[in-house]
């Protein structure tokens, strides 16, 4: 991916043995499981192709999901760029239905906006619309259908903008989630974008556990930029360590309005960057702390019938080898008022092998569902078999299947 910050990074794999001292470079920012936009330099302007069309996909293996989003992802690919850049976005729309790209948070002309009435018309199902301006800001910032609907349907994708002089303190990893929620009833694969509540949760547009996990160096400086639209608030939680909000939709805080948190309501169209010193080795959870946001595909309890069948496939469904959990059936605990709530049903065997996940504990992906995905801290050389692994997916493959404690 071209990168074309104010400095180099340096070497991913140099230790670094006086993090005061670091300079401040700006890193690529990772999106697990979204790609990123390519463009070409045309004339000194950086062109992108910004394709709208419905997209098939997953949020967790053989669960498909009709929604819609830009070249073939959803949510739409990452496009990164630096403060002074000028861009152009020649948008496509291959909807059904016209549509519209608005630019969340630039401050470019009106008629580059994309506020359909205000400053464009709709762009018709067919057309384009070439979106030019020059790049004065920098920070976190969005792009996405400024038809509220299609924005329900999957239709954002992150724009992270680089400033000219590189933020301080130094970061050695820069990570950028989208969060977003989906109603998608039973049978069904089209979200249903009327809904008030719903059932499905992601980053990324994956739902825990697939959510591939962020890796860190023990020691290392980490920035997350969360970007959130849709219909609910979602409160994000850090495990393990306390970290800072540095920026907001609008760009960057200054260091003296930061203060510690672990949890950051990121409401509905804003942007929070958190940054966190990654002090301690672990499987840290990421995620949002709302209960409801810690499930995947929740529907309503329907009576002691729905409870019987929880019970049946948790004794004898896919968790078989967790069966422990529910000892047999015992009448005196249907007593009890209230029962059952939780469940525990680990599911490692349906999480698609990657390297990142090399030494996760046997179950970890019991309690991973909704809006939840890990930041693991691991030790200089744990990082450098995962880097390794990611060059060799065959061998990172074996090295699942291999038994685990
Ligand atoms: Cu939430």
């Amino acid at each position: 991916m071209p990168q074309q910050a104010a400095k180099q990074a340096p070497d991913p794999h140099a230790h670094h043995k006086h993090p005061a001292a670091k300079e401040a470079v700006n890193h690529p920012v990772a999106t697990p499981d979204l790609p990123k936009l390519p463009f070409k330099l045309v004339d000194g302007v950086k062109e992108f192709h910004l394709i709208a069309e419905p997209v098939r996909t997953e949020f967790l293996p053989g669960r498909p999901v009709d929604a819609w989003g830009f070249n073939g992802s959803v949510p739409g690919p990452t496009i990164e760029a630096n403060e002074g850049d000028r861009l152009r976005v020649i948008f496509e729309n291959r909807l059904p239905e016209m549509s519209a790209l608005h630019w969340h948070g630039f401050e470019v002309p009106m008629e580059m906006d994309g506020s359909v009435g205000l400053g464009q018309d709709p762009v018709p199902p067919g057309g384009k619309f070439v979106h030019e301006f020059t790049l004065n800001q920098h920070g976190t910032f969005f792009y996405h259908s400024h038809f509220a609907m299609q924005e329900m349907m999957g239709m954002l994708g992150l724009v992270v903008l680089h400033p000219k002089d590189p933020y301080k303190p130094a970061v050695d990893r820069d990570f950028g989630l989208i969060l977003q929620e989906w109603m998608i009833l039973p049978n069904n694969t089209v979200p249903n974008t009327l809904a008030m509540e719903f059932n499905w949760l992601t980053f990324n547009g994956k739902a825990g556990p697939v959510c591939t996990p962020m890796i860190v160096k023990q020691g290392e400086r980490v920035r997350i930029r969360l970007v959130n639209i849709g219909m609910d608030h979602h409160p994000i939680h850090l495990h393990g360590v306390q970290f800072v909000v540095t920026g907001t939709e609008g760009g960057r805080i200054e260091e003296d309005l930061w203060y510690p948190q672990n949890t950051v309501l990121v409401g509905v169209a804003q942007a929070r960057n958190i940054e966190f010193e990654a002090k301690y080795v672990g499987d840290w959870m990421l995620h949002c702390h709302l209960p409801h946001h810690m499930m995947n595909q929740m529907v309503a309890m329907v009576g002691p019938v729905t409870h019987e069948a929880h019970g049946e496939h948790a004794h004898h469904g896919a968790a078989a080898d967790t069966k422990d959990f529910y000892p047999k059936d015992d009448p005196q605990k249907k007593k009890v008022r209230g029962y059952p709530q939780d469940m525990w049903m680990p599911m490692d065997h349906m999480v698609p092998v990657k390297p990142e996940h090399l030494g996760l504990r046997k179950n970890w992906t019991g309690a991973m569902m909704g809006m939840m995905t890990l930041v693991r801290v691991v030790t200089p050389e744990t990082y450098d078999k995962i880097a390794a692994l990611r060059k060799d997916p065959v061998k990172a493959h074996e090295h699942h299947e291999a038994p685990k404690k």
